[in-house]
């Protein structure tokens, strides 16, 4: 079993029920288990146009493979309408493997770590919030990063009935 991080993202639509729907989709499915959930974040778009987004992050372990685990992650982009007129378009939902087991790989389909973790509030602050220790072989502890992004703009949403940060075992329920 591998211990895996995924970053999501939108700013097209109702994201925030979107995210909560791939939650669910991601939790029906056999092969990984979702452990813990960020809350809910708002960010001024980074490098991209549109309007704001919402982010969230998820720890989850699972037997699948990287690539088996991103196959999974773009069939649910897809079922939820992601289209890609052009780099960094708006999106309805944005999957991204943020980290897998102690995985390093530079490949076209599938670089891990993320390339940009530590440039990004939109990530590092959800990530942070279910793993406040999260260390990174060649990064280091990655709370050591946060002003560096001090200046993007970011907001923790509030959560209704939530165990966000709460080290609990997701089935099929997501808030
Ligand atoms: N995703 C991007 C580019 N820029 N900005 C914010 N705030 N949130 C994102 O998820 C995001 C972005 C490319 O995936
Ligand atoms: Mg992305
Ligand atoms: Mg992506």
């Amino acid at each position: 079993m591998a211990r895996a991080f995924i970053g999501f993202g939108g700013n097209l639509g109702d994201t925030r029920q979107i995210i909560t729907d791939a939650i669910v989709c991601l939790a029906l499915r056999s092969e990984l288990q979702i452990l813990t959930k960020s809350c809910f974040y708002q960010s001024a778009p980074i490098d991209a146009n549109g309007g704001d987004y919402i982010n969230a992050v998820i720890e989850i372990e699972t037997q699948l493979s990287p690539y088996g685990l991103l196959h999974v992650c773009q069939a649910i982009e897809n079922e939820f309408g992601r289209e890609r007129p052009y780099s960094n378009a708006p999106r309805t939902l944005d999957l991204d493997i943020l980290s897998f087991e102690g995985v390093t790989q530079n490949e076209t389909e599938l670089i891990l770590p993320h390339p940009r973790i530590i440039e990004r509030s939109f990530v590092l602050l959800p990530l942070l919030e279910i793993a406040p220790n999260f260390f990174l072989p060649d990064l280091g502890e990655l709370k050591t990063y946060l002003p560096k992004v001090a200046h993007q703009r970011i907001e923790k949403l509030p959560c209704r009935n939530c165990n966000c940060g709460e080290k609990a075992v997701y089935s099929q329920a997501a808030h």
